[in-house]
């Protein structure tokens, strides 16, 4: 979803040579297949937003290959960045890197101030073991890495599999489905109560681009910041709790029935929003409002799935 996004973006802006490589031509958890493609194709600029995610539940249930497939991935790929001279590089991860009861809104110092949201904690781990191989490589060999922490994304090419998708694709499948079997009613995992910020995935491919061709100065001071050197939020500040939520999908659906809260799955973190003041005095905002984004995610659905 993010990566045809950035690609989507990249292309609109009139970027043509990209070297992009589907899953099956490139397995990114393939030490030498990595180490070829770098050495053969020397990209200049990497986005590193290859990884396996999911939701609540997936992240929960699959936390050996959470943790194997996402230390691996970016272990390969930020190393042979290093090795074959890449200029700059953003690596993508999430706001769950923040402690479960952080403060809100999250700053990027807060980075390690308490214990993790149990959820996702290997996955969490991983992308906190990325920015730190980020940091690390900018401190020894003088990179330009920089990890990117947006909050939850949604968009085009969305996982919409009941299971393991994220909460937004999971509630237009199921609100969808619901109205089209004629239901009373839809099941919403847990209390209804937790909050979360939503971004839509188009938003976030402007941000990479404008954090990519930020100027030196700009860029070299994120790197160096001295609080949360080479990491940064990005965030839309639309945080909605998830009963809310369910009922703006409900609406932009089109159904009538009820919601019913099903208390025996998790809630996950109580609240985990962003604080991108960072990027917005730099000069980025996101744009597209969270009803918009819904409308466009369910039309995608519609003609896709
Ligand atoms: O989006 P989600 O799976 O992940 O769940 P997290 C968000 C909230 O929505 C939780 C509730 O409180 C869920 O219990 N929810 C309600 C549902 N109905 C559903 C449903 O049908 N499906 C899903 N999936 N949730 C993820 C992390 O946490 O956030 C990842 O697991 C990543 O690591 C991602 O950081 C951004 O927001 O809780």
């Amino acid at each position: 979803m993010v990566g045809s996004a950035i690609v989507r973006r990249l292309e609109a802006d009139g970027y043509k040579n990209l070297l992009l490589k589907s899953r099956k031509e490139l397995d990114l958890c393939s030490q030498e297949q990595v180490a070829n493609f770098f050495s053969i194709e020397k990209p200049e600029y990497v986005f590193l937003a290859a990884a396996r995610v999911g939701g609540i539940i997936a992240n929960s249930s699959y936390k050996g290959e959470f943790i194997h497939d996402n230390l691996t991935i970016q272990n390969n790929i930020i190393h042979n960045s290093w090795l074959n001279g890449v200029k700059r590089l953003l690596f993508l991860g999430s706001t769950c890197i923040y402690p479960k009861f952080s403060p809100q809104p999250m700053k990027e110092e807060y980075l390690l101030t308490g214990s993790l949201e149990p959820t996702n904690d290997a996955y969490a781990v991983a992308k906190i073991a990325g920015i730190y191989q980020c940091r690390s490589y900018n401190q020894q060999y003088g990179t330009e890495y920089l990890s990117v922490m947006p909050n939850n994304l949604y968009g085009s090419n969305d996982n919409f599999d009941l299971e393991k998708s994220h909460v937004l694709p999971a509630l237009i499948r199921k609100i969808h489905e619901a109205k089209q079997s004629g239901d009373k009613y839809v099941t919403i995992w847990g209390s209804g109560n937790p909050l979360r910020e939503f971004l839509q995935v188009d938003d976030l491919a402007a941000a990479c681009l404008f954090l990519m061709n930020l100027d030196d100065i700009s860029y070299n001071t994120l790197l160096n910041d001295k609080v949360a050197p080479a990491l940064i939020n990005v965030g839309s500040g639309e945080e909605i709790s998830i009963r809310d939520l369910a009922l703006l999908v409900r609406d932009v659906v089109g159904f009538s029935g009820e919601l019913v809260f099903d208390a025996e799955k998790p809630d996950g973190s109580p609240r985990k929003l962003a604080d991108s003041s960072k990027i917005h005095e730099l000069g980025w905002q996101h744009s597209i409002k969270l009803r918009d984004g819904i409308v466009s995610a369910y039309r995608w659905f519609m003609e896709n799935y």
